[in-house]
């Protein structure tokens, strides 16, 4: 691709803006720290960027609770705002600017962009029904109405299917509504309302996404939108907590806000034009990214893809902004393989965390290399211990420290030779492995990067043994040892945007200047200097007693829970970037439990083998068919799955899968498929085995 990151123009990176309305936990922490993780990384390829976000304060997330607590939602939506940013800093998310939607900024900007897209002819005006409860004498927005999602059947929110279909649901759509705050059933009241044409932008929108980078679900998805056909999108409420909708017409106060989908994104804009308010346009100019050529990138939770790849391009094409470049969303958080629940407490908070004396660059490190920015990612205290205790003290701690504390006893630093070209050529391709991860937006690439090269130095010091070399050959022993020296920086370097803290320590026990936050991926092969003081140990292991410490804390609490009586019943109000699980799926949305029993038999006749993806392609002409070659152990076999649209292509190959052997074969679109590849739910999520299952070996 010509146009790779780093690019002459400067990027943004945001991050979906946290509701200010509750506790952070790992749910939300995945998404900051996997965009500060990518926005470093971005700096260290020499890229010109900003990481920008701001707490989204208002909308019924934040009225709801705050009215739950009798407090005014301004006080109280504050009040988060600034937990927030004090808690932020503490995982070393480092914004460039946290601002807030309530701020001077934002309203101003929000009523700007909303008034330019009234006169550019892009919003009218329209009768609908409006949900009302009697009893409380009020119209029911959003959270304040619950009913049954007319798409999937799920039961729904009144702007969102969050526990089915994920659909974003217009005013007056949800069926049989009831109200929230008296439980009572609704009743639908003509109101007008505001509206934005975004049916105007369908071939805007598929061109749009066409160009689009970032993970594959939120650059595929949103075709299946536009092929349904695009809505318009009802854009103010019946509510005195927002931004008031702006009249052009100057005949007095409106008593409408605008919908809380509206300002939150413009968030990001004004966000940015704080930033580049404080250092000065010389050094960042916010309209330069915004409105000409910058390369705007979010990160997002899967929940809220709609939003940012369907209205908020449209919004920013009507009233003449910059397109993103890219838009990532990250995948769910599981505890323990279960779904994430704030009401059942099976979470991980983040005050909880740090209380526990973890440093927050373990937490970061798990996060982001295990599912990188896509992926859905399981979190438990014996997975944590295992990658730390494996990777980080084992390799990377383990590495860093015998070759620093080798190289001071011996030199007293970095021993005098040049690098050898093996070397240097090593730490080059680790660069490109780097350079490439990001532009794929991997942080897991990124970190495996930085680790393998680690794990190259471990090997090489086994290999090369220089406390022989040192009386033997002492010219080859300083050779050796000038090496590692030099991989144990460029692990430093490349491994600085996911352990910030940690690196920074390595930079300091080498003897360096500065920040190694402001190094550049090719500083890696800059030589350290020439001496250093005694190294010590970066990384500690955690002990066994802690993780079962830890697992009996976390089981007490969520029984605790439950035992609370309705936690089971109550709905989530998490609104995170990344949160629930979809495995907390109401067994009203699932397929019923057949009847009918199969005997042993019957079961032994299905022949399913573990297999891995060695080719995947998609079938030309079919919309959602792809064409796999999976390997058996036996044989390769060629089988067409519909994925086509669910997961990117190029990531299979590699994957392990399970396949149906002995399906009778088939033709689709003139593709033979001999066998069927297993998958679950709307999304096809691909069956796998998790430990070392050989290819081949049948599932019983
Ligand atoms: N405040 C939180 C969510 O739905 C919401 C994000 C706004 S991003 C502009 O995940
Ligand atoms: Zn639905």
């Amino acid at each position: 691709m010509s146009n790779d990151f780093p690019t002459e123009t400067p990027a943004v990176v945001t991050c979906g803006l946290p509701y200010a309305n509750g506790d952070l936990h790992i749910g939300h922490l995945r998404g900051y720290i996997g965009a500060d993780a990518f926005n470093r990384a971005l700096e260290t390829l020499g890229q010109q960027s900003a990481y920008v976000c701001g707490s989204d304060m208002h909308g019924t997330p934040v009225a709801v609770n705050a009215e739950q607590e009798g407090v005014d939602p301004e006080d109280f939506a504050l009040e988060w705002h600034e937990q927030y940013e004090e808690t932020f800093p503490q995982f070393n998310v480092e914004f460039d600017n946290y601002g807030h939607t309530h701020d001077e900024t934002n309203t101003e900007l929000t009523q700007d962009i909303v008034r330019t897209l009234d006169e550019e002819g892009y919003i009218y005006e329209k009768e609908i029904q409006v949900a009302y409860d009697p009893e409380a004498d009020q119209y029911l927005p959003d959270r304040y109405v619950e009913g049954t999602c007319p798409y999937c059947g799920a039961k729904a929110r009144g702007d969102e299917c969050d526990e089915g279909c994920q659909r974003h649901l217009e005013p007056g759509e949800v069926e049989d509504p009831t109200s929230t705050i008296t439980g009572n059933p609704a009743e639908y009241r003509d109101r007008t309302h505001k509206f934005f044409e975004v049916s105007e932008f369908a071939d805007y929108l598929t061109e749009f996404l066409d160009g689009l980078e970032g993970t594959s679900n939120a650059r595929n998805q949103p075709r299946q939108w536009i092929e349904d056909g695009l809505q318009d999108w009802c854009i103010t409420r019946d509510m005195d907590w927002g931004i008031d909708y702006p009249e052009t017409d100057s005949d007095g106060e409106s008593d409408l806000v605008l919908y809380v989908w509206v300002d939150a994104p413009i968030e990001y804009i004004s966000s940015t034009k704080q930033y580049s308010e404080r250092v000065g346009t010389e050094e960042y100019d916010w309209e330069q990214v915004w409105r000409d050529d910058g390369e705007i990138v979010h990160v997002i939770g899967r929940d809220i893809i709609q939003h940012h790849t369907i209205f908020w391009p449209a919004m920013l094409e009507g009233a003449g902004y910059t397109a993103p470049r890219g838009v990532a969303a990250t995948g769910f958080i599981t505890i323990n393989g279960k779904g994430l629940s704030t009401s059942r407490n099976r979470a991980i908070w983040a005050k909880e965390y740090l209380e526990e004396g973890f440093h927050p660059d373990l937490l970061r490190y798990y996060l982001t290399t295990t599912g990188g920015l896509q992926q859905d990612v399981d979190f438990s205290w014996d997975a944590f211990q295992e990658k730390v205790n494996g990777e980080l003290v084992g390799t990377v701690g383990n590495f860093w420290y015998r070759s620093l504390l080798f190289a001071y006893r011996n030199y007293e630093g970095t021993p005098e030779a040049d690098v050898s070209e093996a070397v240097r050529e090593r730490i080059e391709g680790a660069i490109g492995d780097v350079r490439e991860s990001v532009n794929d937006y991997s942080t897991r690439g990124v970190g495996q990067a930085a680790v393998q090269l680690a794990q190259f130095g471990n090997e090489y010091i086994q290999r090369n043994e220089p406390w022989k070399l040192t009386d033997e050959n002492p010219e080859e022993a300083a050779q050796v040892i000038r090496d590692c020296v030099q991989i144990a920086k460029a692990v430093g370097v490349l491994l600085e945007p996911i352990v910030p803290d940690k690196a920074q320590g390595l930079w300091e026990q080498l003897g360096e200047e500065g920040e190694i936050a402001d190094a550049h991926l090719e500083d890696a092969l800059e030589a350290p200097p020439r001496t250093f003081d005694e190294p010590g140990e970066l990384f500690a292991k955690i002990e066994d007693d802690r993780v079962a410490e830890l697992n009996e804390k976390l089981e007490a609490r969520v029984e605790a829970a439950s035992d609370d009586g309705d936690a089971d019943e109550e709905t989530e109000s998490d609104d995170t970037a990344a949160d629930e699980s979809t495995s907390m799926a109401d067994t009203d949305d699932l397929e019923p439990l057949l009847e009918d029993r199969i005997g042993f038999k019957d079961f032994q006749d299905l022949d399913i083998r573990v297999g891995r993806i060695e080719d995947a392609e998609g079938i030309e002409g079919a919309d959602d068919l792809a064409r796999l070659e999976v390997d058996i152990g036996f044989e390769t076999r060629q089988v067409v799955a519909g994925i086509k649209q669910l997961h990117d292509l190029e990531e299979l190959p590699g994957q392990k899968c399970v396949l149906l052997a002995n399906m009778e074969p088939a033709e689709l679109f003139g593709v033979e498929s001999n066998g069927m590849i297993l998958a679950a739910g709307d999304e096809a999520d691909l069956l796998t085995t998790h430990d070392d299952a050989a290819i081949g070996e049948k599932i019983r």
